[in-house]
């Protein structure tokens, strides 16, 4: 039996025997296939690029020019995700007030965490990045941008289900990061815990959560970064090959 159903415009599916069958739209895919020579140079030049990326803890209050951070987050707009749904939003606080409200709070949870919730063994793991609840960057970072993953999407009163939001939102904060880095900007992904205080501050609808808060900026004169951070797993460690 086939079943016809239109959902838009030009969107239609057919259900033969329950299994659906899509039709699509396709384009040509634009892609300029260079020498070999060219593409091992550049997975090295990218490689030397991003293993000097740092978490880093303290800003210089120096700006940072808008069109900067919105290429960044274009970039982070084109990240694989599930159904092209695109299951994410990206807040930019540059307003002092704001960055204070967002301070306070976050504080208000490390201390929390620091102090009464956090495990023995996590408080461990913890020492060797000097970590603690004072959150002073918050506000002396020019840019913060808190990155939300959206569980569904409301049209018309209608709930819409995205897929795969954790990966996508996960995938899209890594080009993120990435093109920041890039662009020579230095950051710190911070994830107090809970994050919910920023749907109030930020007033965003309850369908979207907190993912993580990116502290952008340049480091401050003589920054100091944990040396323990530095030591990367080998190849090896990290990887498997089936050849
Ligand atoms: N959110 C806390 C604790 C913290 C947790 C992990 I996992 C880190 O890699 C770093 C810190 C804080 O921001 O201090």
């Amino acid at each position: 039996m086939i079943f016809l159903k239109e959902i838009e415009k030009s969107f239609i599916y057919y259900k033969v025997d329950k299994v659906p069958i899509m039709k699509f739209k396709s384009i040509k895919l634009k892609h300029k296939t260079i020498p070999i020579e060219e593409i091992k140079k550049r997975s090295k030049i990218y490689y030397n690029l991003i293993k000097k990326r740092r978490s880093i803890r303290e800003f210089s209050l120096k700006n940072i020019n808008d069109s900067i951070i919105k290429n960044a987050i274009k970039s982070a707009g084109t990240a694989p995700n599930g159904a092209n749904l695109q299951p994410w939003h990206f807040v930019v606080i540059k307003n002092k007030k704001i960055k204070k409200e967002i301070r306070k709070a976050a504080e208000k949870e490390e201390k929390n965490f620091y102090n009464k919730i956090a495990p023995i063994e996590w408080l461990k793991a913890l020492e060797p990045l000097g970590t603690d609840a004072n959150k002073q960057f918050l506000e002396e970072a020019p840019i913060l941008i808190a990155v939300f993953e959206k569980k569904y999407e409301t049209k018309n009163k209608i709930k819409i289900k995205n897929y795969y939001v954790k990966e996508s939102v996960g995938i899209a904060t890594g080009i993120l990061i990435s093109a920041l880095h890039y662009a020579g900007l230095c950051m710190l992904t911070h994830t107090p815990n809970p994050m919910t205080f920023l749907n109030k501050i930020l007033k965003r609808p309850i369908n979207e959560k907190p993912f993580v808060l990116l502290v952008v900026g340049f480091p401050k004169l003589n920054t100091k970064v944990p040396k323990f951070a530095s030591q990367k797993k080998s190849l090896n460690e990290i990887s498997t090959w089936f050849k």
